[in-house]
């Protein structure tokens, strides 16, 4: 069936996240025809399923984290038969395949052997599923993921190598993380080096899984790329200098092509479609990593800001994550503890526009515990008890770092101040109650401007995910506190709904901007007045978070 004849256009968009595979289906007026998820703990990945969280920790050396391979491979399987099981569109209409992947995660091949066999055409026999047809076709079965803090001593040395944490912060708009797939790759080749040998390829696991519906390897994109310490973020292409310290060979087993997220790679395998009755002409869109992904989704253009206020991430940590447009000219001289990424809403002759990712380990948790300790049993009762105070608190400022924090880096504590900048003990609770609000949304607003994001000049509004539009007055503080309109996204899956939104626009050959904004509806106004008050309490805010670090040294 040509791809002109389809009635019913549809596109498919799928996550494959840290311990799940969502997938999600939508027509071209961009409603939901269908959803599906299945956790990689669930029993009904009938092999592969791993116990507890869907990951291993490594029982010598808690600090290793991996996933095995053939979990994704069964997932995938798995979670395309669900849908189809639910009879609730025809997969021959299907014109559209893109999605995402957690992100710095990587995958070993030894060879792409059995790959081609996915899209030779042959009538295989039905009951042959990924993990079988794949079943040799990796040099390491556990994949390290995002989770994985194992590698700090690779992370010094690829520092050291250009130079310092400021050196590689100017290439690859990072500095040296753990979890970045530079220092995990560097691990493996030093490690064990006959396993580094026999890999023929090594990738993300957004473009892993854009390489198993097509059946051939598939370039890596550059939003999910930049998180890997490895790629030149300006030149949009690998540095030498990272790639050398990394692995001997390492741009050949990567691969030296370099895709944008917003590229049709070819036809779906023909695997997908003696099994599931894909239409053999419906295209495969780079996949790219999560956080992009979602941020295509929800910035319908680069003057969006996307705050993700996770309220029930259970191994995201439940962190706060900032997202926005940067322009490359203006990046930091200083290198930040957050990260730049190659922005997936630049169209891909354009690589001045920057993605700027902030995550504020201290989130949505240590809301809820300060609302239990002020005695609030939910966000109602929270609300009357702020209605109490008034905005600025009297001059009380309270930094929430229960956890080690990302933003400031490594600091631990409660830390309470007066009007006077002096430090108390404790606040008393609709006092507390308000600092918690403020001081978070503060945070926020003074690692954008660090990251020197003009607000003035180059933010026109919020948009709020992850189902904390339910707090009313966090939102209004956010509102008030950075003097623009907050909007709540109506995505619950926007890291999926961002891969189906970028098979519509690059199979109807529109911009996102004109096809792709998700619904979002306006959740609360600045209050100028108050936006004054909240200048001014920045400047403070800044001072006493140095004075934090400064006594923690
Ligand atoms: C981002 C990060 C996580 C993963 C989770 O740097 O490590 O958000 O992408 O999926």
């Amino acid at each position: 069936m040509s791809n002109e004849n389809v009635a019913q256009r549809l596109y498919l968009g799928i996550d494959l996240s840290t311990q799940q595979i969502k997938c999600i289906v939508i027509d071209e007026q961009l409603q939901t025809i269908a959803e599906e998820a299945i956790s990689f703990n669930d029993k009904s990945l009938l092999v592969h399923h791993v116990q507890p969280n869907g990951f291993v920790v490594d029982k010598n050396d808690k600090r290793c984290i991996t996933t095995p391979v053939f979990v994704f491979l069964e997932a995938l399987d798995v979670a395309l038969q669900k849908l189809s099981d639910q009879k609730k569109f025809d997969f021959s209409n299907i014109v559209g395949i893109s999605g995402c992947g957690q992100q710095h995660g990587s995958v070993y091949w030894k060879t792409n052997t059995e790959l081609g066999s996915l899209k030779a055409d042959t009538n295989r026999e039905q009951s042959l599923s990924l993990v079988n047809m794949l079943k040799s076709s990796f040099s390491r079965i556990d994949c390290p993921i995002w989770m994985d803090s194992s590698t700090t001593n690779e992370c010094q040395s690829i520092e050291k190598s250009v130079g310092g944490s400021q050196n590689l912060f100017q290439i690859t708009g990072s500095k040296a993380y753990e979890r970045f797939t530079g220092s995990q790759i560097m691990k493996v080749a030093n490690k064990t080096p006959e396993i580094y040998e026999q890999t023929e390829r090594i990738q993300l696991i957004s473009n892993f899984v854009t390489s198993i519906l097509l059946g051939e390897y598939a370039p890596i994109d550059l939003s999910d790329g930049s998180g890997m310490n490895l790629l030149d973020i300006r030149q949009c292409k690998w540095s030498n200098a990272c790639l050398d310290i990394c692995g001997k060979d390492l741009e050949r087993k990567l691969s030296e092509k370099l895709v944008h997220p917003r590229t049709a790679l070819g036809n779906v395998a023909n695997y997908f479609v003696e099994r599931y009755g894909f239409n053999s002409q419906c295209q495969i869109v780079s996949f790219t990593g999560d956080n992009p992904s979602s941020y295509y989704a929800l910035a319908s253009d680069p003057k969006t800001i996307v705050i993700s206020l996770a309220e029930l991430k259970i191994c995201l940590g439940t962190s706060d994550t900032v997202m926005g447009a940067i322009s490359a000219n203006e990046m930091p001289k200083q290198a930040l503890d957050g990260h730049l990424l190659v922005n997936p809403l630049a169209n891909d002759r354009d690589n001045t526009l920057l993605m700027l990712l902030l995550c504020f380990k201290n989130g949505s948790l240590v809301r809820e515990r300060v609302r239990e300790e002020t005695g609030s049993k939910d966000w109602h009762e929270m609300s009357v008890l702020l209605s109490q105070t008034t905005p600025s608190n009297q001059g009380f400022i309270g930094f929430f770092y229960d956890d080690h924090e990302i933003l400031p880096q490594n600091i631990q504590g409660r830390f309470y101040f007066n009007a006077d900048n002096q430090t108390v003990e404790n606040l008393e609770a609709a006092t507390k109650a308000r600092a918690v609000l403020e001081g978070q949304c503060l945070a926020k607003r003074l690692y954008l401007q660090r990251a020197n994001i003009d607000l003035t000049k180059n933010v026109d509004r919020i948009v709020i995910t992850g189902g904390a539009s339910v707090n009313v007055d966090l939102v209004q503080i956010l509102a008030d506190i950075f003097g623009k309109p907050v909007y709540a996204a109506v995505a619950p899956n926007s890291g999926a709904l961002g891969g189906a939104l970028r098979a519509v626009d690059v199979i109807t050959e529109k911009s996102n901007s004109t096809t792709s904004s998700v619904e979002c509806l306006i959740a609360a106004q600045p209050r100028s007045q108050y936006t004054a008050v909240y200048d001014e309490m920045l400047l403070r805010y800044t001072k006493l978070e140095e004075k934090i670090i400064q006594d923690g040294k």
